[in-house]
C-alpha cells in the first residue's frame, strides 16, 4: 500500500494522453480549440469524458444545467465526497489546456487509485461545469453559479447568445441536460486544478501555485446609440459616431484600471459594431466592459468611474448611452484547510511552490461558497491563455495534477 508521499504519483503520460486526445474535438485553426459551451464538439468532449469515467469504474451523474459528475466510491457510502474537477468548454480561440487539464487530472487521480488499488474513506467525485467560459452564454462560471445558488436556473436557462439560442434549449438539443436537481449535492471538499493563465509562478520558476485568493471581476455590457449615416457625405459637425464614442469610453477604461496600478486591470473583449459597413458610420456599439481587482472597493470604483466618465463622454457626444451588469463575483478566500493541504502536498513532493491570487475567475469561486475549496495552479508558456497557442508541459502538467492528487487523497482520508 502506497503511503501518502511515497510512490503517490499519477501516471504523466496516461494524462499527457488524455490531453491530447480531448484536444482533438472542437480544434481552433492555429493548434488550439474551439468547442464553445452547449456545441456539438462540446456534446462530443463529454461523451469521450464519460467513456474514459465508466472505463475507470465510475458512476456518472448529470444535472439540469448539464454538470456532470463521476464517482468513485468511497468505503463510507454516508461520507460526503471530496469533489475535483473544473470545466471542458473553451474560448472560440482556446488553448488546450484551460480548465480541461483540471477535469482530466481530476480523472487521472481516480485512474491512479484504481492502478495502487487505493481505497479511501470518502467517495471522489470528479466534475466538468457546463459554460464556465462565459464567451457564448454570459455570465463566466454560469452552472457553478447556479450549483452555488448564485443564480437561479430559470435565469440560467433564459440566457441568450449572439444568435438569441436560449441555454436551456441549447443544453437540450445536444442532450446533455440531466435530470438531478442542481446544487442539491453536497460536498466534504472541492479541489480545482488550472493552468495560471498569467505569467508569475513561469517567470518565478515556480512549479506549483498554491492559490489562496481569487481576485474579483465585474463585466458591464454597455450599448451606445448614434445614427447610422454615410461615411462620406456627412459632414463631421453632423456625426452621431457610436464607434468614436466607444473608442473615448475604452480610452477611459484603460486610464481607470491604470489608477489603480499594479493590481487592477480592465478591458472589453466583447466588442459588437452595428451594421459594421465599411461606408456606414456606426449607429450603436454592444460591448463589455472587464474589469478585475483583488479589491472589492477598487471594483465598485472603477464600476462607478466607468458609468460617470461614459456618461459624460455620451452627452458630450450626442449619443444615448445604457450600462448592464452582465456578470461579476467578489474577491475570494479560499479555505485554510484546503490551501494548507496544496501546500503541504506541494512540500512533500519536492516541488517549487509559491502563493497566488488567480488572476482569473473558475468555477472553485463559486463552489467555494457552498463548500471548502481550494486551488492547484501550474505556470504556462509566457503566460499566455485564451489564445491558440496556449502552451504547457507535460512536467508541468504532471506537478500539479500529483500535487491535486495528494490534497484530494489526504481530503478523502486513504483506508488501510
Ligand atoms: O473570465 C475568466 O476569468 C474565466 O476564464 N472564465
Ligand atoms: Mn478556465
Ligand atoms: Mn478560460
Amino acid at each position: 500500500m502506497a503511503a501518502l508521499g511515497q510512490n503517490l504519483t499519477i501516471n504523466g503520460e496516461r494524462l499527457w494522453d488524455s490531453l491530447m486526445d480531448m484536444a482533438k474535438i472542437g480544434p481552433g485553426v492555429a493548434g488550439g480549440n474551439n468547442r464553445q459551451t452547449l456545441t456539438v464538439e462540446d456534446g462530443e468532449g463529454r461523451a469521450l469524458f464519460q467513456s474514459w469515467c465508466e472505463a475507470a469504474g465510475c458512476s456518472m451523474g448529470l444535472d439540469q444545467m448539464g454538470n456532470m459528475f463521476a464517482r468513485r466510491e468511497g468505503t463510507d457510502p454516508e461520507a460526503l465526497p471530496v469533489y475535483v474537477g473544473s470545466h471542458l468548454d473553451t474560448q472560440p480561440t482556446g488553448g488546450k489546456y484551460d480548465g480541461v487539464l483540471g477535469v482530466l487530472g481530476g480523472l487521472e487521480i481516480l485512474r491512479s487509485l484504481n492502478d495502487m488499488n487505493i481505497k479511501t474513506k470518502h467517495p471522489i467525485v470528479v466534475t466538468n461545469f457546463t459554460n464556465e467560459e462565459g464567451t457564448r452564454y454570459a455570465p463566466a462560471m454560469l452552472s457553478s453559479g447556479v450549483f452555488a445558488g448564485i443564480h437561479t436556473q430559470d435565469w440560467a436557462y433564459g440566457r441568450e447568445d449572439a444568435e438569441g439560442k436560449k441555454f436551456g434549449d441549447e443544453l437540450a438539443r445536444i442532450g446533455w441536460r440531466g435530470g438531478e436537481e442542481v446544487g442539491a449535492r453536497k460536498m466534504h471538499a472541492f479541489f480545482e486544478l488550472h493552468i495560471e493563465q498569467g505569467p508569475i509562478l513561469e517567470a518565478d520558476e515556480k512549479e506549483i501555485g498554491v492559490v489562496t485568493h481569487g481576485q474579483g471581476l465585474s463585466w458591464t455590457q454597455v450599448t451606445i446609440t448614434g445614427k447610422d449615416a454615410h461615411t462620406g457625405s456627412t459632414p463631421m459637425p453632423m456625426r452621431r459616431n457610436a464607434g468614436l464614442a466607444m473608442a473615448r469610453v475604452l480610452e477611459a477604461v484603460d486610464e481607470i484600471a491604470w489608477s489603480h496600478a499594479p493590481h487592477a486591470v480592465g478591458a472589453a473583449g466583447h466588442i459588437d459594431v452595428f451594421p459594421n459597413s465599411r461606408n456606414v458610420i456606426p449607429g450603436k456599439v454592444v460591448f463589455t466592459v472587464d474589469f478585475r481587482s483583488p479589491d472589492l472597493q477598487v471594483i465598485e470604483d472603477m464600476e462607478l468611474r466607468l458609468r460617470e466618465d461614459a456618461q459624460d463622454i455620451a452627452d458630450a457626444m450626442g449619443v444615448q448611452i445604457e450600462f448592464e451588469k452582465v456578470g461579476g463575483f467578489d474577491p475570494v478566500t479560499f479555505d485554510e484547510g484546503c490551501v494548507t493541504a496544496v501546500r503541504n502536498a506541494a512540500e512533500r513532493l519536492g516541488y517549487s511552490h509559491m502563493d497566488l491570487i488567480s488572476g482569473a475567475g473558475h468555477d472553485a469561486c463559486w463552489i467555494n461558497r457552498v463548500a471548502p475549496t481550494a486551488m492547484v495552479m501550474c505556470p504556462c508558456v509566457d503566460g499566455l491563455s485564451h489564445n491558440e497557442a496556449e502552451e504547457i508541459s507535460p512536467q508541468w502538467a504532471a506537478a500539479g495534477t500529483n500535487v491535486l492528487f495528494h490534497a484530494v487523497v489526504e481530503t478523502a482520508v486513504i483506508v488501510e
